[in-house]
């Protein structure tokens, strides 16, 4: 069995490799526990959606360029582990985390954005009573944080903050918004050709 003492080691162990920037996780995806993984599934899908892909191993990297990883860290039954995460972000070479939890006392996010600082957080309430306690940040801790549940965009953001540096991921994300675009475009043109009740009956 797999201890917190084991996950802490590992990543501090990962963070002394100094590995090449080009072959390590650029997005970190946490959340505060494993039933949290249906509300975070919309970050894997754009992440997915976009090239990226899963890193499950530090050390032996996949040949995309562009990679998230993904871990459960629990600000409250895990502390050491959500410290260790944060302390040894920049080491282990992730741009930017997405960060997810639920209940009322939804913390992960918000206390991960102070230690990982300046690496960015994007928070995820997982629930609608999540939300204030994901955002509730004071002045000079910043959290960027997404709508309960929205945990595509977390990650679509996570992707806009990288593409400042890497022009490939800004094509794709130019890319992405084309099709969204034209597939309103097509909806659009149908309803209005085919009219309401054809619309209704035969789209999709
Ligand atoms: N949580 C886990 N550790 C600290 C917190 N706040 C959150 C999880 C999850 C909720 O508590 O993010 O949304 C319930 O977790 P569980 O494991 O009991 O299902």
């Amino acid at each position: 069995m797999t201890a917190v003492t084991d996950l802490i080691d590992r990543l501090e162990s990962d963070a002394e490799r100094d590995a090449d920037p080009e072959t390590t996780p650029d997005v970190g995806v946490i959340m505060g526990s494993d039933s949290d993984l249906d509300a975070m599934q919309g970050a894997f899908d754009a992440l997915d959606e976009l090239g990226f892909a899963e890193q499950t191993d530090f050390a032996d990297p996949p040949a995309a360029r562009f990679t998230y990883e993904s871990y459960v860290v629990s600000a409250h039954r895990t502390p050491e582990l959500m410290y260790a995460y944060g302390e040894t972000a920049a080491e282990r070479g992730l741009d930017v985390i997405v960060a997810g939890a639920g209940g009322k006392s939804a913390d992960l996010p918000n206390m991960t954005a102070s230690i990982a600082y300046p690496i960015p957080v994007i928070g995820v309430p997982v629930q609608e009573k999540s939300v204030d306690s994901v955002i509730g940040m004071p002045t000079g801790a910043p959290i960027v944080a997404v709508d309960a549940g929205k945990s595509f965009n977390a990650a679509l953001s996570a992707a806009q903050v990288l593409a400042r540096e890497h022009d490939e991921v800004e094509r794709r994300l130019v890319d992405y918004h084309e099709g969204l675009t034209g597939g309103v475009a097509e909806t659009s043109a149908n309803l209005h050709d085919l009219g309401v009740e054809e619309f209704r009956r035969t789209w999709n």
